[in-house]
């Protein structure tokens, strides 16, 4: 097996598990072919088949024992009531199996496809069980962001090249494209934005825009509806096919002609377009303030263009300049605050403000976004990201959810009440009609989707949590790997064990205390490299010195950003001995020697931590290994080779980080284990033939200062 299918592989049940009798006929109530009631039918049919080797006939004709598919008022059309009240919010499905019909019926057609891929993926995992329930999603927005860039690359993206774009167009042959719509319909996904937030104007010539009709036509059958990016400047771009202005000013009436003409011109090639994504005035994009225009009316002149037609702007909170790093009350994690809480309530009602789930920038370890509790006239969504940027790349395993949860479990204590950001976000705290999540996954062309069989436990499990975030994390793994690998006990716990370890593990070696991902900041941000951080004016900086370390963001001597969250939580940061132990770094400028609540030091926590980290991720290959045989020989071998650069690599983190802290802090070691390995074998002390010695900068990033070339 290649991973292609994903988690929909429909594996034949092995002869252990005994079912009762599933009926053979299965009732569509839509047989129009773009419907996802239609697809319902074919991947129930398909699904049942390959899974228990059933052959069932689609009909549109009711026997008494059926599966029965549509939506809940076509069943209510063509047989009466159901015997019990059944509450279906959007997109929701009622699922039942008791006795000898099957009842999936959704709220609409969407939730209907949805509701067969819940029972499909019952039957998978060898769930038999008689059950009868509602089930509605948390928050209307379930959305994915790709960052595909039209000439066929993916920005952040370790998958292979874009599924739907090459050399400036979109790809003849979109079969990837419609498997990637099955994968999101089959966890709750029901729109995707498909072309990078940087954005190039050229995605909006007819001929392009004529491209993206087609691939919103290859996605409508799974209920995923496509959005798009816009470069803020596309008026002045000399777009072909489109009027050539001066001007982007969002207030001048021949920019909102411009922008009403091409948004005319897609509802006419998509006529089910959801929405613009909008990056403006953030990392050398333009935008409103370009002209001295807010950002509310750079984003309401979207959600104008887009609202005769049920559109939304999706608009960006990363929104920031580049900073004076000598300014010590300078704070990049201020920006989102700092630009959107005067704004609230300026937004148009189809606006949807999108927030990093943290201040900074996809970090192993933030805090929640203080955006959240600072918009209450605003409609929000969180941005997560699938794609392992800052966090190994899909090189290393790293189980996401935890750190999600941190985040939309978190409690804001908006006026001193409970205010988890999930609530926020759903639009239940303030009372707002949108609201949701989105993620950055950017599959692509390889045959794994993201580059590693075991990264898409991400993109499942985002899908689960954007439609029901209090799920279980772990649960939730496991029924993935049920799916992905098969139902052998000690494969699924073998791997969600290993899983429900990794995440920790990476923040251990990779920077812990909260001192954020140590990668290269400027560049690739994939290897340690500590000493980028500081010293630039992208403002994700330790402030690391030879005594002390970490970001004074307190109001009374640092950054002031402590005191954006709510009264309660702001008091909380304020202080160090209220403040946890994993995000101290984070809110503090302290000496190495400062104690945390283990008793530690901070430096002895850095010692330890990395080696701890790397120590966990050094048996996760050969946890694997005792898998042999219990996986295909394709899948098993390919995740093995990632374990085993993972293990290496969290070594060459540890090594990076320690080294790096302990020759700037001059502290050693209390088990004297840094800058201490009697026992390895250098490269460049071994006989080298046809390689050459280099020596490396930044120093910390090869052990003695040395690679072989
Ligand atoms: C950063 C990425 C950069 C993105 C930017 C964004 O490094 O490639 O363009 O975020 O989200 O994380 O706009």
């Amino acid at each position: 097996e290649d991973g292609l299918s994903g988690w929909l592989r429909y594996a034949p049940l092995p002869s252990s598990v005994s079912w009762p009798y599933i009926p053979h006929n299965i009732v569509v109530l839509n047989t129009t072919k773009t419907s996802p009631v239609y697809t319902a039918g074919q991947e129930l049919q398909r699904g049942i088949q390959s899974i228990l080797g059933q052959d069932c006939y689609v009909s549109s004709d009711s026997t008494h024992e059926s599966i029965i598919v549509g939506t809940l008022d076509a069943y209510v059309n063509a047989y009466g009531n159901l015997s019990q009240t059944v509450d279906l919010k959007e997109d929701g499905f009622w699922l039942s199996t008791e006795g000898n019909t099957v009842q999936i019926l959704g709220q609409n057609e969407r939730g209907t496809l949805y509701g067969a891929f819940e029972y499909l993926s019952m039957l998978a995992q060898g769930n038999f069980s008689s059950v009868a329930y509602a089930s509605n999603p948390d928050a209307p927005i379930r959305w994915v962001n790709q960052w595909d860039n039209l000439d066929g690359s993916i920005e952040r993206g370790f998958g292979g090249a874009s599924i739907f774009f090459a050399n400036g167009s979109i790809v003849d042959d979109l079969t990837r494209v419609a498997e990637y719509a099955r994968l999101l319909a089959s966890v709750g996904i029901n729109a995707i934005v498909v072309n990078n937030v940087n954005a190039n104007s050229t995605i909006l010539t007819p001929d392009n825009i004529n491209g993206l009709g087609r691939i919103a036509d290859t996605m409508r059958p799974y209920g995923v509806q496509i959005g798009l990016s816009l470069y803020f400047a596309s008026p002045t771009q000399g777009v072909k096919g489109q009027a050539n202005l001066t001007t982007f000013d969002p207030l001048d009436s021949e920019v909102v002609t411009w922008w009403t003409n091409v948004t005319s011109q897609i509802y006419d090639a998509i006529p089910d377009m959801a929405g613009y994504l909008v990056k403006a005035n953030s990392e050398g994009q333009p935008g409103p303030i370009t002209y001295n225009r807010t950002l509310a009316e750079g984003a309401n002149l979207f959600a104008k263009a887009v609202q005769p037609y049920g559109g939304i702007v999706m608009f960006r909170a990363f929104v920031y300049n580049q900073l004076n790093e000598s300014d010590w009350k300078a704070d990049r994690a201020n920006a989102a605050v700092d630009f959107f809480k005067p704004l609230d309530g300026e937004f148009d009602d189809n606006v949807v403000v999108q927030i990093k789930y943290g201040p900074i920038d996809f970090q192993v370890r933030e805090p929640a976004s203080p955006l959240f509790a600072n918009l209450r006239k605003t409609s929000m969504a969180v941005e997560l990201q699938v794609s392992q940027e800052y966090l190994g790349q899909q090189t290393h395993l790293v189980y996401l959810p935890p750190l999600w949860e941190t985040v939309l479990g978190f409690d804001m204590r908006v006026d001193n009440e409970t205010s988890l950001v999930r609530n926020i976000l759903a639009g239940r705290t303030f009372e707002r009609s949108l609201g949701g999540y989105a993620a950055v996954v950017n599959v692509g062309t390889n045959q794994t989707w993201l580059g590693s069989h075991l990264s898409m436990a991400n993109f499942y499990a985002y899908g689960k949590l954007a439609w029901d975030p209090t799920q279980d994390t772990t649960k939730i793994h496991e029924d993935w790997t049920r799916l992905t690998f098969g139902l052998d006990q000690n494969v699924i716990d073998t791997i969600t064990q290993m899983a429900v370890e990794s995440w920790p593990a990476y923040e251990n070696y990779s920077g812990n205390l909260g001192i954020q991902t140590l990668t290269d900041i400027l560049y690739t941000h994939f290897g340690p490299n500590p000493q980028s951080q500081d010293n630039n004016g992208w403002g994700q900086w330790t402030r690391a010195d030879h005594d002390t370390i970490g970001m004074d963001r307190t109001v009374s001597n640092g950054t002031g950003f402590s005191g954006t969250y709510p009264p309660q939580i702001a008091a909380m940061y304020e202080n160090i001995s209220t403040t946890p132990d994993d995000l101290l770094l984070w809110f503090h400028h302290v000496p190495y020697t400062q104690r945390l609540k283990s008793g530690k030091t901070v430096i002895q926590h850095f010692y330890d931590a990395h080696y701890a980290g790397a120590e966990t991720a050094q048996t996760f290959a050969a946890r694997w290994q005792s898998l042999r045989g219990k996986i295909d020989d394709q899948r098993f071998d390919e995740q093995l080779y990632r374990l085993k650069y993972q293990a290496g690599h969290s070594i060459i983190w540890r090594d990076a980080i320690v080294d790096f802290y302990h020759n700037i802090s001059g502290i050693a070691d209390d088990h004297n284990r840094v800058g201490n390995h009697p026992w390895r074998i250098e490269a460049e002390d071994m006989d080298l033939n046809g390689y050459k010695i280099y020596t490396v900068n930044p120093f910390e990033t090869a052990s003695k200062h040395h690679a072989v070339i």
